[in-house]
């Protein structure tokens, strides 16, 4: 390949199972993973790793000159319910990083991004189920305003520049390699750890909180398939709608009992039920499966069922 690729926040829950991939189809040495942190082992020893504060450009650039990297994944970013804690902080890293490798791109420095949206774009005036592609956007959330201003900006930078930024909306994504960390959909992946620990779990959201979500195999394929897309096939460049599953904590619970009959489940509803009733229960993603083939493979049966023997390997 051209040019070598860069994982930026590639220790968190998505980037970790990114830069492995990543590193499957291109070879090990031409995928770089930065973090702020050390990650997992397999990715630390199987590919060039290096330390990086997301918000640091001088460094970054030195980095990409360094490697010689094409392509970047910004995978960093502070997420729902950590930036409700610290707004100022979550802002600065989640614009500050994403302007740093648009003007890197402008510059010629690299030629593809890759920086990822979210449901939290919607907001209480969204229509909520099969949330359209284009629609009422008023956020109330900070991660929410990040990263719709973050979508505007994408698409400037693609308008202005050409920029060949591509981006999509991630539900909620659930993994058991990588934990996540500060999100409003976690309550998703811890169920399946208490679950299998205790029998029992205290969702932080409603029994009827739905929301979108989807299992991490269809969210790497998602992210794959819309960088390798011909640049005439990516139509929007502020930010795709995407879905796979939709279920709220009661529907969730009812399928691991399907696995583990004494298992039960109690809801306390925290600040986190606030944000989750502001986004959209179910997203119409028309536009990525007419654009570039978008399909996913894991319903909530199978997304159950690889939990629980993922989740079940790690707690041996
Ligand atoms: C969060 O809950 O903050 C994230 C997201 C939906 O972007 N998982």
């Amino acid at each position: 390949m051209a040019g070598r690729i860069l994982i930026i926040g590639a220790c968190g829950q998505i980037g970790t199972e990114l830069t492995l991939k990543l590193r499957e189809i291109h070879g090990d040495q031409n995928v770089v993973a930065s973090d702020i942190r050390e990650g997992a082992k397999e990715l630390m020893q199987s590919g060039p790793f290096e330390i990086l504060n997301a918000t640091d450009e001088s460094h970054l650039k030195e980095i990409i000159e360094r490697y010689e990297v094409k392509e970047v994944y910004l995978m960093a970013a502070m997420l729902s319910a950590t930036a409700e804690k610290a707004p100022m902080k979550a802002w600065e890293l989640n614009m500050d990083s994403l302007f740093h490798v648009l003007n890197l791109a402008k510059d010629g420095k690299i030629d593809k991004v890759f920086w990822p949206s979210s449901i939290a774009v919607f907001g209480p005036t969204t229509p909520k189920d099969k949330t359209p592609q284009t629609t009422i956007m008023e956020p109330t959330t900070v991660y929410g305003i990040s990263k719709q201003t973050g979508e505007r900006w994408c698409e400037y930078f693609y308008n202005k520049f050409g920029v060949d930024v591509r981006s999509i909306r991630y539900p909620g994504i659930i993994s058991y390699k990588t934990l996540p960390g500060g999100g409003t959909t976690d309550y998703a992946i811890e169920i399946f750890h208490e679950a299998l620990k205790n029998s029992e779990y205290t969702s932080f959201l409603d029994h009827d909180a739905a929301l979108p979500m989807m299992y991490m195999d269809d969210a790497i394929k998602a992210t794959v398939d819309i960088m390798e897309a011909p640049a005439e096939k990516v139509k929007i460049r502020s930010s795709y709608n995407l879905a796979a599953i939709s279920f709220t904590p009661e529907i969730l619970a009812e399928e691991i009992k399907k696995h583990i009959d004494n298992f039960k489940i109690n809801y306390e509803p925290d600040f986190r039920q606030q944000i989750a009733e502001s986004w959209p229960s179910s997203i119409d993603d028309s536009s990525a499966r007419e654009d570039w083939g978008w399909d996913p493979e894991f319903d909530l049966e199978k997304m159950v069922e690889t939990m629980l023997e993922g989740v079940g390997n790690t707690l041996k």
